[in-house]
């Protein structure tokens, strides 16, 4: 399943640290950040660039021995937010990249992992995260709405993702602010931009719609823009490009 491994890996960071480390932790750490303004102040359309080491799909993406130097080149493009993998097994990404990346740039950040329990968002907002993921095919109505309300508790922002209609249905009656919509379906990991221009215009006015995965140029930017995206989530592209600072500022305008 697309959780595999998950709760293994959440209890291994568990034995070493405790919900009483974390809390004091949480303590210490700087208030989130609301992304929303930035991201809807976005002149053409915000992007939130990723941090990505690896993926299922495809292996090994890209050497990247300095995230923070990563993250500074997406926050100079312009970027709104920056979100982080910290997935192990199948991203090979990691919380040290999200404090690395937290360390080196101002802008929000959002931790993208599979969170299925509250000790994972807890540990987000202790190690600097400002949004978490939320996916809506990992949850049910109960633990996403929990999950949900203890982010905002903790002055978090959701990024709500869903890949077909009912899953759409169940994210909005969340009230959330902003929706994401992967064209990358996670069961048999293809990417369909037609799942994103399909249900992209199903997003309510007042949330605002992501379109994530399957961006490789201006042109599949565009085609989400249509789609009414007010944000676009770009990974692949953005880590193999020899230029992200340029490339994240020509997607934004
Ligand atoms: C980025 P891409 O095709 O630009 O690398 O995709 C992002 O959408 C993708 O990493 C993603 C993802 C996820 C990863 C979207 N939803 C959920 C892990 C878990």
């Amino acid at each position: 399943g697309i959780i595999e491994g998950v709760r293994e890996d959440l209890e291994r960071r568990r034995a070493v640290t405790s919900g009483a480390e974390l809390e004091a932790r949480l303590a210490s750490v700087a208030p989130a950040l609301d992304p929303m303004p930035g991201i809807r102040s976005a002149p053409g359309v915000a992007v939130i660039a990723e941090v990505k080491r690896a993926s299922p799909s495809k292996g090994a993406l890209a050497d990247i021995p300095e995230p923070g130097r990563l993250a500074r080149a997406y926050a100079a493009g312009g970027a709104s937010a920056i979100s982080v993998l910290t997935e192990q097994r199948r991203f090979n990404g990691s919380l040290a990249d999200l404090d690395e990346v937290r360390a080196a740039v101002p802008t929000p950040l959002l931790r993208k992992d599979f969170m299925v329990e509250a000790y994972q968002v807890t540990e987000a907002r202790a190690h600097g995260a400002d949004l978490i993921l939320l996916i809506v095919a990992a949850l049910d109505d109960a633990l996403m709405r929990d999950l949900h309300d203890q982010a905002r508790e903790l002055g978090m922002t959701a990024l709500v993702e869903v890949h077909d209609a009912a899953e759409l249905e169940r994210a909005l009656a969340l009230d959330p602010v902003l929706v994401g919509v992967n064209a990358r379906n996670l069961k048999t990991l293809e990417v369909d931009p037609r799942t994103v221009t399909d249900l992209l215009p199903r997003v309510p006015e007042g949330v605002v719609g992501v379109a994530e995965s399957g961006v490789t140029g201006p042109h599949d930017v565009a085609t989400y823009v249509r789609a009414g995206a007010g944000a676009v989530l770009v990974g692949e592209a953005l880590v193999r490009d020899g230029a992200p600072e340029r490339t994240v500022q020509a997607f934004i305008e």
